[in-house]
């Protein structure tokens, strides 16, 4: 049915003159001299003359691609020329990939897919051993397990407002959480939940980031026993997690967090309290029934009794009052977990319920934490609910009853400020900057509404394309949303793309909300798994770094224990008494060589290669790749990275870097020598492909002293300038001065290697020499390139 509906909203609107608003009425649009010579004035800067001629080609453009003058303001909006920023960045959970996507807006282009619960091995990620650790920790019951099922990303907060520093995203298939660092944009903790057994409504966090807040899906027992379906009333269970995050070492502390038990509902998604709310937290569920399915045993599914009946349980939790409790020793441990017991919640004032129309899905508390919009799947409505009135029946114990579990209920009538009627299948609302206006995602219509919740009216609604899930405003989960565009993170993509098999890309759907109609503007394929939510913060907000301090285990956050200077480059070959022998390396990394170069090993031992790289300038990243053994690192400037592996086999496997990092980048290779058991080299000398002769050499120093002319030119035209304004430009100059500090060095080697009349070395290390040169002057012309681009004045 979805299908058909979508093919029918397609065939409307391929027709290349009509555009659809959102009544379905088509309207014409015919080009306007005026605009276009605005919008080509605008965008080329050009004078009238110019203006003209552009404007020719505009059209011309414009009618050879069909595009029409919507579209080409669309694409003004979005387009961002070569070298420009995004105004915000978004971070898309990854869906089944189990990482978290990285994109710009309005540009809506990929900048990184950060690897969480998944190895990713570009960034080494699951593949050397300081990350191997990160994924160890989400291990569940003793498995590896190797992918997530992400859903929703949250940033932590100050005072309600987005700080840029962490990011959280859940698990559902494996009830665990994530950190990521802003500083680096890479994953360094993830925490399994000692009880759940999956775990879909988070995360999200408090004002503070005091907590970071996460739901149970499927009731199951919080033991890790077997108890038989039949016991699902007494021992299944839902529940409520609060993890503890410390802002100041930026990790969750498990042994501070604690679960609140919930019925077994089914409970969803959830949000934290804000302002007034603070302190409380919010979670829909969605089988109240506590329906269990079995076609098998000739149990009607769980789909009809999940659904049967007209509301199901919104939960209101008092997070303050139970953290007092957990303090006060009220919790029991299951699992190593601290979980508040449910008779103990309803008794001392911590979880209440209230009635919410059929099947919610999404709850969304407002950026003054007055209200918390609800909406219901099979419902037509969204029920906006009134913080203020849901506290008046507690403090007045006005409620409607009790549930099987002794929970009280306040009744629905007493905590609703309004409900609206939106369209079919109202999922998730999002906010906007302006007082009262929220946008709610419509899975059945395929629709964005905007609507007031204060007034209780539908103010515009938009297709998408199709059946929409999550959508996301800027900063729009914080105090202050920022409006000025929404995503649509649409479930079905069907036709929008060039066809790629029956797997489809998803369609996420920018659409500019600064005007009173919603406008659309763009359609990105994000084809890495199904993206549930995104959250997007203003750019500006972010600081990440360009290097690490030297020596750095990015995971973490220290010095690395194997951290190597140039020249300290060593491998060690050590036994144990029962004869385990280790090999171990101590090596670096810089332009266009590793250290070591070769490694020797015999059959059987463990081999451990650490290696340091010595780059500080800006994306000069290495790799380190190994034929047959699973080795692949990404060692960015600074970064210290492992890893270890048993050499169970003899032979020889290459190694080399896997970034193109300079000209010389192939040239950056080794060999791991895996030799038998007590091998020891005959003594035979190595035979060189070439032999050098003084006239070689000679060739080489003149070609050297030529170079060095012109970076010494390089070199006048920077310092005659105010270099030392442009940071960018200091880098680059630090960079190279190491690396004429090394052409130095090598210089010195073929000056005594000449001076014995060693013209294989002498002419050799010549060439080392030159290598260094070329890597300088490759620097200093983008540091004076830099400088003439971003008008550097001279100075002397
Ligand atoms: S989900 S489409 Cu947030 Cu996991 Cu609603
Ligand atoms: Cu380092 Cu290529």
């Amino acid at each position: 049915m979805i299908f058909i509906k979508a093919r029918a909203v397609h065939a409307f609107k391929i027709s290349p003159e009509t555009n659809t608003d959102k009544q379905g009425e088509p309207h014409q649009m015919k080009p306007t001299k005026t605009l276009l010579s605005l919008l080509v004035s605008a965008a080329l800067g050009v004078g009238a003359m110019g203006s003209a001629l552009a404007q020719g080609q505009l059209e011309k453009v414009m009618k050879e691609r069909g595009l029409t003058e919507k579209d080409v303001l669309a694409a003004a909006k979005t387009y961002t020329p070569t070298g420009g920023r995004d105004e915000y960045l978004a971070f898309s959970s990854g869906g089944q990939s189990g990482q978290v996507i990285v994109y710009g807006i309005p540009s809506m282009r990929i900048l990184k897919y950060i690897g969480v619960f998944t190895p990713e091995p570009w960034q080494g990620y699951g593949f050397d051993d300081e990350s191997k650790a990160v994924l160890a920790q989400g291990k569940v019951r003793g498995k590896d397990i190797l992918y997530g099922d992400t859903h929703h990303p949250a940033f932590s907060e100050t005072a309600g407002e987005y700080n840029g520093k962490y990011l959280f995203i859940n698990d559902k298939a494996n009830p665990r959480v994530a950190v990521i660092d802003l500083h680096d944009f890479e994953t360094k903790q993830i925490v399994v939940n000692p009880v759940f057994k999956s775990q879909h409504g988070g995360a999200f966090v408090t004002e503070n980031t005091e907590y970071v807040i996460t739901a149970a899906q499927y009731a199951g027992p919080f033991e890790n026993d077997f108890v038989p379906l039949e016991e699902f009333n007494d021992k299944y269970r839902g529940g409520v997690t609060y993890w503890k995050f410390n802002n100041e070492t930026g990790r969750i502390e498990p042994e501070n967090s604690f679960t609140v038990e919930a019925p077994p509902y089914s409970q969803d998604l959830s949000d934290a309290g804000k302002g007034p709310s603070h302190g409380w937290s919010f979670t829909n569920s969605f089988c109240s029934e506590r329906y269990v399915g079995g076609i098998e045993r000739g149990r009607p599914p769980f789909e009809a009794g999940c659904s049967a009946k007209d509301t199901d349980f919104l939960h209101v939790i008092n997070w303050k009052k139970a953290e007092e409790l957990f303090k006060a020793g009220k919790t029991k441990k299951i699992n190593g977990g601290n979980v508040l017991p449910m008779d103990v919640a309803a008794k001392e004032g911590v979880l209440f319920l209230i009635p919410e129309v059929k099947s919610p899905h999404g709850v969304d508390v407002s950026p003054d934490g007055k209200y918390m919009i609800v909406s219901g799947k099979l419902d037509t409505h969204a029920t906006v609910y009134s913080f203020d009135k849901i506290q008046s029946a507690i403090k007045g114990g006005k409620f409607e009853g009790k549930d099987p579990y002794g929970i009280p209920i306040i009744s629905l009538k007493d905590s609703i400020h309004k409900q609206v009627e939106l369209g079919l299948g109202p999922l998730h609302t999002q906010y906007d900057s302006k007082e009262c206006v929220v946008y709610t995602s419509l899975y059945v219509d395929s629709m964005v509404a905007k609507w007031d919740y204060c007034q209780g009216k539908v103010l515009d609604k938009v297709s998408i394309h199709y059946n929409i899930g999550h959508l996301v405003s800027m900063e729009g989960d914080s105090v202050s949303p920022d409006g000025k565009y929404l995503v649509a993170l649409n479930k079905l993509a069907i036709d929008r793309f060039n066809p790629v098999g029956p797997l489809h890309p998803q369609n996420h759907q920018l659409i500019d909300i600064s005007g009173e109609k919603m406008e659309l503007l763009y359609d990105m394929p994000l084809p890495l798994g199904e993206p549930h939510y995104v959250v997007a913060i203003k750019a500006d907000k972010l600081k990440p770094a360009v290097r690490y301090k030297s020596g750095w285990d990015s995971r973490s956050d220290k010095v690395s224990p194997y951290k190597t200077r140039a020249g300290r480059e060593k491998t060690e070959r050590s036994c144990d008494a029962a004869g385990n022998c280790t090999t171990e390396v101590w090596g670096t990394v810089i332009r266009s060589h590793i250290t070591p170069e070769i490694i020797e090993a015999q059959v059987g031992d463990t081999v451990k290669i650490h290696l340091t790289n010595l780059e500080r300038a800006e994306d000069e990243v290495h790799g380190f790749a190994m034929y047959a053994q699973n080795v692949q690192l990404s060692i960015e400037p600074g970064k210290t990275a492992s890893t270890t592996f048993v050499a169970d086999q003899e032979g020889v496997f290459p190694y080399y870097c896997t970034e193109f990092c300079s000209a010389l980048h192939l040239e950056m290779q080794g060999y791991l020598l895996v030799q038998p058991k007590g091998y020891e080299a005959k003594g035979a000398s190595m035979k060189e492909g070439e032999a050098y002769t003084k006239a070689d050499y000679d060739k080489q120093v003149k070609t050297n002293v030529e170079t060095q002319a012109v970076i010494d030119q390089v070199v006048a035209y920077i310092t005659s300038h105010n270099y030392q304004d442009f940071p960018t430009v200091v880098a680059l100059v630090e960079d190279a001065t190491d690396q004429l500090g090394f052409a130095k060095g090598a210089k010195d080697k073929s000056e005594a290697a000449a001076a014995t009349e060693d013209w294989q070395n002498a002419m050799l290390w010549a060439n080392q020499w030159w290598q260094y040169q070329v890597k300088a002057a490759d620097l200093g012309l983008r540091a004076k390139t830099f400088l003439e681009q971003n008008g550097a004045k001279k100075v002397k």
